[in-house]
């Protein structure tokens, strides 16, 4: 049995951390979790993200996160980082979740770092796949849930919500390109990365989302 995993990704503020809760919620509220595990389709339900989703994972979000006061991190050590950061959450966390049966919601992934280090940093973009898979050793999500947002709105809602971190106080342009670069990926990977608009109240996108999701589980497990 594998279980499944699925991927939430956008630009700061979209409302990923917001909706991957709602989506746990609806999924044990609306039965889909009893039903599943009751065929033995699914073992558990679990939520994690990254950076940070492992103790070496809380470690590496730290540096990456916050400030290293004289000394800028390099562009590429920050991608490394990230790198670093997937391969110990995909060997020790992700797969062995999997092939247990689990369904994973996952705040971010691999298509983060073609957005933020490819697209937002002007990394190489074939350099960044290499290093996607080196890292992942070929695990994709099943699905990805792409929060598509004004990136102004965006960083207007974290702004709200208290300081900026390292990388939300990048200039503008910056968050533009990681824009562009989530929606060239959207475009190219269709049917892997399903689009939300992410500009209407909590409650109408976390209704999209589980539309897509209703159709989906569908898809999955036959039911
Ligand atoms: N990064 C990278 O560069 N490369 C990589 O490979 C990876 C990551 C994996 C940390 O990510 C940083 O790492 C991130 C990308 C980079 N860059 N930055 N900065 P993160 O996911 O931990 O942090 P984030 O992107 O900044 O997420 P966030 O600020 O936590 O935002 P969010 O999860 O998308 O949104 P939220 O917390 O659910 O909502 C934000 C606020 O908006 C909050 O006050 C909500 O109540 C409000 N909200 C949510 N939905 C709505 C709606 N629909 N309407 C109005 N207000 C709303």
């Amino acid at each position: 049995m594998r279980g499944r995993l699925i991927v939430f990704e956008g630009v700061e503020g979209c409302g990923k951390t917001t909706q991957l809760e709602k989506l746990r919620q609806w999924f044990v509220e609306s039965g889909w979790f009893a039903k599943l595990l009751a065929q033995g389709q699914l073992q558990q339900l679990i939520t994690t993200r990254e950076p940070g989703g492992t103790l070496l994972g809380l470690a590496i979000r730290q540096l990456l996160m916050g400030q290293t006061g004289q000394e800028p991190i390099q562009d590429r050590a920050e991608l490394l980082l990230f790198a670093a950061d997937r391969a110990q959450h995909v060997e020790g966390f992700l797969r062995p979740h999997l092939e247990q049966g689990a369904m994973i919601l996952c705040d971010r992934y691999t298509d983060s770092t073609v957005a933020y280090q490819g697209y937002g940093r002007g990394l190489n973009l074939s350099l960044i796949a290499q290093l996607n898979q080196l890292a992942t050793q070929g695990l994709e999500s099943d699905l990805t849930l792409w929060l598509d947002l004004d990136v102004e709105i965006g960083l207007a809602r974290s702004r709200r919500r208290g300081t900026l971190d390292r990388i939300e106080q990048s200039d503008l342009a910056f968050h533009q390109r990681v824009q562009q670069g989530f929606a060239t990926l959207a475009h190219t990977y269709p049917n892997r990365i399903v689009r939300i608009d992410a500009s209407a109240a909590e409650q109408k996108v976390a209704d999209q989302i589980q539309i897509v999701l209703q159709q989906r589980l569908a898809d999955w497990y036959r039911v």
